[in-house]
């Protein structure tokens, strides 16, 4: 008998996983734990991956042409270099296949405006200012829901920020199943897992690190070499306290939990052992250990990156050839639902 698969699927759609990240910057340590490095496992445990690096979603803030482009490659390379293998998986650039935004269209009419209102990535990007914001900030659970449901995917993992576009999925392929009276999409499982779901930046241990924070400090960087990783973690915010005996002794340190939880991700450890190991450490210590970690385990991607970016070209084939296989998944599965919706579909 084979081993039964990780990934459990409650109904009828076969498992298969997919998830994105967005081409809107250069790639952090908290894309890398929270996203990257477990695309990799999921590839790994023998369910069908697909991953994208959702261009489209990048522009719905301003994204000058060429580093969008640039950015895009350098995405595909920081997902093959965190063991992305392109011939197992899936991997391409969302804009290639056009099932996305056609499926984000009918999303569009399915999802309520008082489901959107309540999305905090929205309020939280939009700013005091969203009257300016672009109508695709606003529409982008809807395209996200389009990108997971074009392939009938089960479960996505993610990093926590993305629980509530998840939900907001689930709502939509509820609704268009009951409006249509068809059981057409699953209900897709988010997967938040591991020690580093929500990688904090190393200035604000309350705030998630990103790669649009203005400031570079607050972050590690996928490009960053060795000497910048050791500075940055060696500057990050801390308090004065050694670390505790027990992952109690964190609940009001939140920089302080933010290290030992990065520490725990990048060891393969839980932040509990982790705080076992390192009890009494000041941070005059532990800094130093979690930078030799941090580098030993940041270098072979950054240099693989490096390496693979010397050919654009390879890269550009790579996520054509990926499209062709997604378009083939997505093609199908939007015929059925322009029928399930009544579009007459009658070109030769
Ligand atoms: N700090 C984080 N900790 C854990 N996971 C994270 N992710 C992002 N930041 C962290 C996960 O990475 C995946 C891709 O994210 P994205 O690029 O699509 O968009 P985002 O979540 O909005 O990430 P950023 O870095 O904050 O980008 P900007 O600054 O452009 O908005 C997701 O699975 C996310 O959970």
């Amino acid at each position: 008998m084979s081993e039964p698969s990780a990934v459990q699927t409650p109904q009828a759609f076969s498992p298969r996983i997919f998830s994105g990240i967005q081409p809107s910057g250069g790639l952090t340590l908290g894309n890398y734990l929270g996203a990257l490095k477990r695309f990799a496992e999921k590839q790994d445990e023998g369910t069908q991956t697909i991953y994208c690096l959702v261009d489209m979603h990048a522009i719905t803030v301003w994204q000058d042409p060429a580093k969008l482009r640039q950015q895009t490659r350098e995405g595909a390379a920081a997902f093959i270099a965190s063991g992305v293998d392109p011939a197992r998986s899936i991997l391409f650039n969302q804009s290639q296949v056009s099932a996305h935004a056609e499926l984000a269209w009918i999303f569009n009419c399915v999802a309520r405006l008082g489901w959107m209102n309540r999305m905090t990535q929205f309020k939280d990007k939009a700013g005091k200012n969203a009257e300016a914001a672009s109508l695709g900030l606003y529409a982008y659970p809807a395209l996200m829901a389009a990108d997971i449901m074009a392939y009938h995917a089960t479960h996505v993992p993610v990093g926590e920020d993305q629980k509530q576009h998840l939900e907001l999925t689930r709502d939509i392929a509820i609704k268009f199943n009951h409006d249509y009276g068809v059981e057409f999409f699953p209900i897709v499982e988010p997967m938040i897992e591991g020690a580093a779901t929500r990688v904090m930046s190393l200035r604000d241990g309350t705030k998630k690190m990103s790669k649009s924070d203005p400031s570079d400090q607050s972050r590690i960087n996928l490009t960053d070499d060795a000497d910048a990783i050791a500075t940055k973690i060696r500057k990050a915010k801390t308090d004065a306290e050694p670390l505790p005996d027990t992952l109690d002794g964190l609940k009001d340190r939140p920089e302080a939990r933010n290290l030992v939880n990065i520490y725990a991700a990048l060891a393969g450890m839980s932040a509990a052992e982790v705080i076992v190991e390192n009890a009494g450490s000041l941070f005059g210590t532990f800094k130093p250990k979690l930078a030799e970690l941090a580098v030993s385990v940041m270098a072979p991607i950054t240099t693989e990156m490096n390496r693979l970016m010397q050919d654009p070209a390879e890269i550009d084939r790579i996520l054509g050839a990926g499209a062709d296989r997604a378009e083939a998944i997505a093609r199908p599965i939007l015929d059925q639902v322009y029928d399930i919706t009544g579009m007459i579909r009658s070109r030769r």
